[in-house]
Parts: C-alpha cells; sequence; structure tokens
C-alpha cells in the first residue's frame, strides 16, 4: 500500500505538478544532505545534490518538504564521472574502466576521474544495478530513494556524446589500437542513452538531468544542465550571443526532451576557470575576496537569469566549475513574486523589419561560396559530405557580394539543415568576419552533431561587429554528412523579449545598445536595497604608468581581467580615468590581490605590499592597505562625483613594499531597482528587468 502511494507521488512530480511559481532557482552541489539549515534550503525550488547516506537525504527531504511540498530534490547518480574509483566503486570490474591502448585507464579532471566503458553492456548492467542499490560496499541506495519519493530524480555529469573529444587514444574495444572515433561515439551515445531508457523503464516518473548532453539524448532526458562554458559565457564573456541565442539554446532543448522538462541554466563568475584551482584541496579554491566579488558581478547573474525567465528552465548563479560547495548567492530577484507564466515569452521589434533575403533548396542563384571538396550544390541542397576525418575544416561559407552582413545591424538568420550522417565530434555554424578572426568577430556560434535523418532550423539572432567580410559559415570536425536546405536572413533591427507572468512582466535586451521600452501600463520595479544602478569599472589595461611596472601574474589568487601591476619604484604612480554616468555620490573599490597566500603553499617570494597606498581622487586622498587583501574589492572612500571625466591616481611605492594596479570599481548610492513606480524601462545590452504588478 506504501509502494502504491509513493507511485502515486512520483506520477503527481512526472504530470509537472512541482512548476509553481517563477523565478525558479536551483541550487547545483551547493546543498549538502546532512544540512539541518531547511529555512535557508528551501528557499531553491530545486536542490542538485551529490552522492550522500540515505538517512541524510530522507532527513533533508523531509524537512525541506515541510517548508516546501513541491521542492524537486535530485542526487546524483555517477555514470562516466568516477571519484576515487578503487575505494568507492570496488564492484567495477578491471574490464569495465575505459583504458587506452597501452592499456592505462582513461582519466579527466587533473587525473582525478575515471570513466567506465560503456560501450561494455556488462559495465551498463553494472551501472544500472548500483542505481537499485544492490551491489554491496557504498550502495547509492538512489533507486529506494525513488521509489520513496525521497528523491524526484537523477543529475548525471559529463554526459558527452563524443567521448573521443577526451583523448585521441582511446581503445574501448580493447583490441590494442586507438578506436576509430566515429565508430566509437556512435556506440558511446547509444550507450548512454541505452541507460537512461532502462533508468526510465525501471523508475517510471525518475527526472533525469544531464549535464553537457546534446540532441541526440533529448528524447531520453528530462533536461540538460548547461554550465556556464557551455551557454551564459557565450553570452557575457565572449559576446558571440545575443540574450535570444541563449534562449533559444534553452528551449530547443525544452521542446525536444522528456516531459516534464527540467533543464538548468548554471552560470558562473567570470574568473572560476582558473586550471591550479582544481584539485587543490577542494573547499577553499576561492578567496572569501573573490567569492564577494563573483557575487557582485550582478549584470553577469541578470543576463543568465534574464534568459533563464523566458523559458521553464532552472536557473543558478555561482563561482564556477571548480568551487561548489559552500557558495550561497541570492539576490533580490530571486524573490521577486511572479507565479505562474500567463504564456511564453515574445520577441518584439522596435522596427519595421527591413529586407529579407530568401534562399531555398533548387532555386537558380545561391549565396554560397565554391568551398572546395566536401560541398556541392544539388537540386536537394547543399550537399556537404566528408569522410577519412581530420581536424577542422569549412563546410560551407556565404559570399559576402551575394550575402551582406552590414555592421551595427541586427539580423535573424535561420539556416535549415537536414543530417545525413551525424558529425563524428562537431559541426559548427557561425557568423564570421576573416578581417575580424573568430575570437573577437564570431557571432551565434552552435555546434550540434545532428539527429540523423531529421531536419533542424538552426537559429542566430545578432549584431555584426565592425568588420565589413561577414559570412555565414559552417565548420566541421571529423567526419559528417549534412544537406542544407534553405536559409533566411532578415534584417529586423533590435528586439527586445517580455514574458507576462501572473505578478508582473519580465523584460530582456536583443540588441546591443541600449533599448527603451514603454510599458502598456504603470508597473513596479522590485526592491532591492544592495545593487547599484551604476558600476563603473576601469582596468589597469586602461590606464596610464610612471615610473616602472610589473606585471603579476598569480597564482594565488585572479587578477581583475588579464593582469595587474606591481611597482617598487618610488617614483611610480598609476593613473585611471573614469567616465561617470550620473551625478550622485560614489563608493570607489580597487581588486587587490594582497599578500594573500593559500593555506600550506609558499609564501610569494616577492616584497609584501604596501600597507600605505595613497590614492587620489578629484584632489581627495585616501590611504589605503594594500596588504590586508585577498583578490577581491577593497572598498578605498566614497564620495560625490559629477557627471563626466574623473581621473584617480595612486602611488605609494618604495623599496620592501610594493604598489598595485589593477581594476578600479565605482558603485552608485543610488539603487539599479527601488520599488519606485515606472512607466518605460531602458533595456542594457545582455540585461534586462522585472517590472512587478503595481
Ligand atoms: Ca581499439
Ligand atoms: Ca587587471
Amino acid at each position: 500500500m506504501k509502494h502504491i502511494f509513493l507511485t502515486l507521488l512520483l506520477i503527481a512530480a512526472a504530470s509537472g505538478a512541482f512548476a509553481s511559481g517563477f523565478p525558479k532557482i536551483a541550487s547545483f552541489w551547493g546543498c549538502p544532505p546532512s544540512t539541518g539549515d531547511y529555512d535557508l534550503w528551501s528557499r531553491y525550488g530545486m536542490l542538485i545534490c551529490w552522492e550522500s547516506p540515505y538517512d541524510d537525504y530522507v532527513r533533508l527531504s523531509r524537512g525541506i518538504r515541510e517548508l516546501d511540498p513541491e521542492a524537486v530534490i535530485l542526487d546524483t547518480a555517477i555514470l562516466t564521472s568516477f571519484g576515487r574509483p578503487d575505494e568507492w566503486y570496488p564492484w567495477m570490474k578491471d574490464e569495465w574502466w575505459l583504458r587506452d591502448s597501452k592499456g592505462d585507464r582513461v582519466t579527466t579532471w587533473a587525473g582525478q576521474v575515471y570513466i567506465p566503458n560503456l560501450t561494455n553492456p556488462d559495465c551498463v548492467e553494472a551501472l544500472l544495478l548500483h542505481v537499485d542499490g544492490v551491489l554491496g560496499i557504498r550502495d547509492s541506495r538512489y533507486g529506494q530513494m525513488l521509489r520513496e519519493g525521497v528523491i524526484q530524480g537523477l543529475m548525471h555529469d559529463s554526459v558527452v556524446s563524443n567521448i573521443s573529444s577526451y583523448g585521441s587514444d582511446i581503445d574501448a574495444d580493447g583490441d590494442g589500437k586507438p578506436d576509430d572515433p566515429e565508430e566509437l561515439n556512435r556506440k558511446w551515445a547509444e550507450a548512454q542513452n541505452d541507460y537512461f531508457r532502462r533508468l526510465a523503464e525501471r523508475y517510471p516518473g525518475v527526472l533525469i538531468l544531464a549535464n553537457d548532453a546534446d540532441e541526440n539524448h533529448r528524447p531520453f532526458v528530462n533536461g540538460r544542465l548547461w554550465e556556464s562554458g557551455r551557454l551564459m559565457d557565450l553570452v557575457s564573456t565572449r559576446h558571440w550571443w545575443s540574450l535570444p541565442d541563449a534562449v533559444n539554446c534553452i528551449e530547443d532543448f525544452e521542446k525536444n526532451c522528456r516531459r516534464p522538462s527540467i533543464c538548468v541554466n548554471l552560470s558562473s563568475c567570470s574568473m572560476g576557470y582558473d586550471s591550479w584551482r582544481i584539485g587543490l584541496d577542494g573547499k577553499t579554491v576561492a578567496t572569501e575576496g573573490e567569492k564577494d566579488r563573483a557575487r557582485r558581478e550582478y549584470s553577469r547573474m541578470r543576463a543568465g537569469l534574464f534568459a533563464t525567465l523566458m523559458t521553464d528552465a532552472w536557473f543558478c548563479y555561482d563561482f564556477g566549475t571548480v568551487s561548489y560547495g559552500d557558495i550561497r548567492y541570492w539576490y533580490k530577484e530571486y524573490e521577486a513574486p511572479l507565479g505562474d507564466a500567463l504564456g511564453p515569452a515574445r520577441t518584439v521589434f522596435l522596427q519595421k523589419p527591413g529586407k529579407t533575403f530568401l534562399w531555398k533548396a533548387g532555386d537558380e542563384s545561391h549565396p554560397f561560396a565554391d568551398c572546395g571538396d566536401i560541398c556541392r550544390m544539388t537540386p536537394e541542397g547543399l550537399l556537404i559530405d566528408r569522410t577519412g576525418g581530420g581536424s577542422w575544416m569549412t563546410a560551407f561559407a556565404t559570399d559576402p557580394d551575394a550575402l551582406y552582413f552590414a555592421p551595427g545591424k541586427t539580423y535573424s538568420v535561420e539556416l535549415e539543415i537536414k543530417t545525413l550522417r551525424k558529425a563524428a565530434e562537431i559541426f559548427q555554424i557561425a557568423l564570421r568576419s576573416p578581417t575580424g578572426g573568430w575570437e573577437k568577430s564570431d557571432r551565434g556560434p552552435q555546434s550540434f552533431q545532428g539527429v540523423p535523418g531529421e531536419t533542424f532550423t538552426c537559429r542566430i539572432f545578432c549584431t555584426p561587429g565592425p568588420w565589413k567580410d561577414y559570412s555565414l559559415n559552417g565548420f566541421l570536425r571529423g567526419n559528417g554528412s549534412f544537406l542544407v536546405t534553405g536559409l533566411k536572413v532578415t534584417e529586423t533591427g533590435p528586439c527586445y523579449m517580455v514574458r507576462d507572468f501572473e505578478g508582473g512582466s519580465v523584460y530582456a535586451s536583443g540588441s546591443p545598445k541600449p533599448v527603451t521600452v514603454t510599458l502598456p501600463g504603470p508597473g513596479r520595479l522590485i526592491d532591492d536595497p544592495e545593487t547599484p544602478r551604476h558600476i563603473v569599472e576601469v582596468d589597469n589595461t586602461e590606464g596610464k604608468t610612471k615610473g616602472v611596472w610589473l606585471p603579476s601574474s598569480g597564482p594565488f589568487v585572479r587578477c581583475f581581467g588579464a593582469d595587474c601591476l606591481w611597482s617598487v619604484d618610488p617614483e611610480a604612480a598609476f593613473e585611471w580615468t573614469a567616465d561617470i554616468p550620473e551625478t550622485d555620490d560614489y563608493t570607489v573599490f580597487a581588486c587587490l590581490e594582497g599578500d594573500y597566500a593559500h593555506p600550506g603553499w609558499p609564501r610569494k617570494p616577492e616584497d609584501p605590499y604596501t600597507k600605505a597606498a595613497d590614492y587620489s581622487i578629484d584632489g581627495k586622498s585616501f590611504r589605503v592597505d594594500q596588504s590586508a587583501a585577498d583578490g577581491g574589492w577593497k572598498e578605498i572612500g566614497t564620495l560625490r562625483l559629477k557627471k563626466g571625466s574623473h581621473t584617480v591616481t595612486v602611488t605609494g611605492a618604495g623599496p620592501g613594499a610594493r604598489l598595485e594596479a589593477d581594476s578600479l570599481r565605482f558603485e552608485s548610492k543610488k539603487r539599479l531597482n527601488d520599488g519606485s513606480l515606472v512607466k518605460k524601462v531602458t533595456l542594457l545590452p545582455e540585461d534586462g528587468v522585472i517590472v512587478l504588478k503595481p
């Protein structure tokens, strides 16, 4: 009887009953199942936790659900990432590990993570038995917890289908020779999906979340988790994607995955990827100052939140890939009482669309340049067919004389592509300028492998940079065959996205310039005492040096941007110029690495930083102890600044006392969201706003 009741609970979750109220905020590997702080953790609608004892999960589930009966709790199941394999998973047989042709186990993440050989059916069977909890030592008991409704689903890490990207020498078939990547990847993706399919059969209603999953996994999983590098960094770090590109990416997955969808968009701060942090000691890979700096990257958080709010996905913002566990960032936006969505997001264009370029298979003329051996025009479309493997190759490119993308104009691009043979590694579409180079000029790059036999629409919404030779390109790494059957390019002009909720509306920009929106009626901003209206950051790369300065390069903490400078020259001075957008009181901060050294690591060989740096701002002098810092924003002082240009100079170097120059930050006293009534809102690029009903 108990069993039947709990099965019903699972079915209720599977019908989507949990999705009540936006914003939907998740915590990824932040909540320890042993916690007793249910007030804190019940604020999140979804908790993705790591493997922990059964009793901890039972207590967590009971404690959280008393406060939020609809909370979704996921455990993390091992599938492709095994830490401490011999200690934790002694049931794994020798022949079940993925090995190279020399017989060594394949590892990733600084040699700490081992991979089971999913192409071995006995190994996949063992992984499913592990879910059932019948393998002895360190039983997972995921299965029991799913049956009892303690958890609602399982998160799986590193679900990449092209396992060949982990190394050129993988010998999954055990013949002593490196496997053919195409064959290996095909078998790998099939084995992953076989595991997911059988998992869902054994546990009807289980929510299956998969990090890194692609379009070939979609029918078998309830959602993908995107780490920042796969999604929001393309907006906030690279500026290759517009917010609508990010929304399209999430929506494409949501529409085509198992119901209910539980995609998670995880955005990280800009400094969370330092390789030296990996494998340090797991807990203190970021300093308190750096964590605070990450927390105050408000616009970065907002870009991710607003893209996510245009979809039904969950959002979380954290430090970065290598520092989970102790980050509990929380923002006022998370508490906005939006309630349920009244419909999908809409895109609103600010002007009538301009010219539309249309091409479809069979048309007499076409916009594609001659691209050599692997592509040719046929009556059915542009045929791309590559065999023989190899590194990146241009699969097709449009000719700028036939299809011109003008700098600064905004375009919607829709490319119809049929997958004949899926990419063995990656097929990438991007708008690119050869003059600008990929790093600076790329717009909307999309990477996929394709689902054989299916046609899909690759959508890019972008504003080209200042170069005049942009073209739409396809790049193929490894083999694959595709048929391009249609192309539609519309000069749309800038846009914004809007989604209406029971409690208000959410706006997100689709323009690289500020966009002013007149609201349909007055609305109320959220009331957030923390986030300044204006944040101005000016890095050392934009300043002027006097005297001798040297670049500093970690590794203990992360400078702001590319580097920072230091000097022991008594004549040394550094000057920044900041443009202040509105007259107000501003608090000024300096990013300083200070004398922080990680516990257990040798002290830095250089001299300590000065305790008496002198910052001169508009003739006012502020004394700062630069030694007492750990990579965060150190307060210099508060003063009134008029709109316009201001210079800041720092001095105070001397023998035995280093002076540091990195970024400065100005925070206005006026707040971004002060609870006021508004009739218009201005959307900054890669940003948005929540407007509540008055
Ligand atoms: Ca082999
Ligand atoms: Ca810097």
